[in-house]
Formats: structure tokens, sequence, C-alpha cells
């Protein structure tokens, strides 16, 4: 079987893996309110108009689930929003970065991000370690409205082995305005927030481990250096998941699951804006 074959296989076999039973455990857009599974329930509206859960800074805000169904596999998806005078790498005004975490798990994201061309962040790559292009993995820039210093979306997208009755996962930014930096120009917030439970049948997860072998190998051999596919947004999500240790790649194509919202695999929107200071 050659390698073309083998990545059919892996995908077919993938596809197959994602039609197991899911069921909500959480869903909030924050165009009402956020709740008291929040430990920091604010919301606030970008000038675009779009309600979201923040604006926040270093503070740690967490969010807590309980009695949660017998299961085997928690998906978790969101938006971050990285809004004003994010600088990346930049020691001199950073680096800023951000953290997601499950309580008593592992790290989902730990990474910088740069809202200026001319600063580079980790992301895709956990920090410290990558450096890459202000915007890298992004599914929307300048967007959300904010002047003078933009703003970029990020979605993130996880799938985690969990068997426990409650989950806690904790969000934080880490050294934002730096030096004493005046102003409220180095924020966040999570927007479209998902949590389901999602328990593939022992049978498909044997199908789902031999198509993800089937991949490796296809692309092994039909492909060049992985470093090149790292600088697009699906395949930074890739990278994202595998670094995550347990964190299970979740497949693009066929995945079912109630209202789950797809990236798009278009290049992210961008709005333009003038260049400003740090
Ligand atoms: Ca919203
Ligand atoms: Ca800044
Ligand atoms: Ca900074």
């Amino acid at each position: 079987m050659n390698g073309k074959s083998l990545a059919f296989l892996g995908c077919l076999l993938g596809g197959l893996a994602t039609r197991s039973h899911a069921t909500v455990l959480y869903q909030n857009d924050f165009e009402v309110a956020a709740g008291p599974e929040w430990s920091n329930p604010v919301i606030d509206t970008t000038p675009s108009g779009r309600d979201f859960l923040g604006r926040f800074a270093n503070e740690l805000v967490s969010l807590t689930l309980g009695s949660i169904p017998s299961h085997t596999f928690v998906s978790v998806e969101f938006d971050l929003y990285v809004i004003q005078s994010w600088d990346g790498n930049n020691t001199t005004f950073g680096p800023d970065v951000w953290d997601a975490s499950v309580s008593g798990g592992p790290t989902l994201v730990h990474a910088t991000f740069s809202n200026f061309t001319n600063f580079t962040q980790t992301y895709p790559a956990s920090y410290p370690g990558g450096n890459n292009p202000a915007f890298t993995g992004a599914s929307e820039v300048g967007t959300l409205g904010y002047t003078p210093f933009g703003d970029s979306v990020y979605h993130f997208s996880f799938l985690l082995p969990h068997a426990a009755s409650s989950l806690t996962i904790n969000f934080s930014g880490l050294g934002l305005n730096f030096a004493g930096l005046g102003g409220d120009t180095e924020r966040w917030g999570l927007d479209n927030v998902l949590v389901s439970t999602d328990a593939p049948e022992p049978g498909v997860l044997l199908l789902l481990a031999l198509g993800m072998g089937a991949l490796g190998l296809g692309r092994t051999r039909s492909r060049g250096p992985r470093k090149e596919l790292s600088q697009s947004p699906q395949s930074s999500r890739s990278r994202r998941r595998s670094r995550a240790g347990a964190v299970l790649p979740r497949w693009r194509s066929g995945r079912g699951g109630p209202s789950l919202r797809r990236l798009p695999s278009r290049a992210p929107r961008r709005r333009s804006r003038p260049e400003a200071a740090p």
C-alpha cells in the first residue's frame, strides 16, 4: 500500500472515529451573560459589537464544571481574543504570555502572542521556544475593532482523555503591561466556549489509532519537511494538539457533535490598521 493510500485510509478511519456520541456540558457565546461556573463572570463588548468573557490581564480565570456524567474524553473549544498591544517575544515590552491548562491535567496553551508585525511570537510553539511571525495561526486579525493597537483571535480545539466527574480549566495572562506601562492595552478575553463529553467506542479508538498511524506513515512518504506546514493555521492546530501530550488530535472532516463551529480553511480575516508604537 503506497503512502497516498495509507493517508486516505487514515482519513477514512478518522472520519469513522468522529461519529461518537457527544453531550454538551457547557456552551456560551457570552451574548447574554457568564454564569457562576466562571471564577470571574464579567463580560464586555468589543468595538465591533461582539460580547465576550473579559477583559482580563494577569489574573487567573477558571471555568469549573461539575456533575459530569460518565465519560472517557472531554472536548474543549474556545476563541481567545488577544486585545491591543501584545508584544509577543519582545523582551523590552514583554514577553506577553497566555496560558490555558486543565487543573490536575495537561497544559493546553502556554505561548506568547504578538499584535505587532515587527514583534515575533512563540505560538504555535510553546513559550519559551518559538520565534514565529505575529498572527501565526490566528483565525482573525483586526476584526474586533480595537484601536490603536489592534487585535487578533485564535481558535482552539482540544480532545482530552478525562473521566472525573468535575473539570476545571484555568486561563491566565502572564507579564501583561510589563514595566508598569500605563493604560489598558494588553488584555484578553474568551468567546464561543464549548465543552462536551466525547466518548468514542473502544473499537473506534483502535481504528482511530490505526488511522493516525496510517496518516503519519502516509505523510512521511508523501510530503516534505513538516516545518513548512507549520505556517498555516490548520497545521499549527495539529502541532498544538500533539504538543499537549495526552491531548488527541481532532479530525477535521466529518466530526459530529452539537453545533460545533468549524474553523474556516481560508486565510484569516484581516483589517488594516495603522502602525503604532508598543
Ligand atoms: Ca460572543
Ligand atoms: Ca504592549
Ligand atoms: Ca507587553
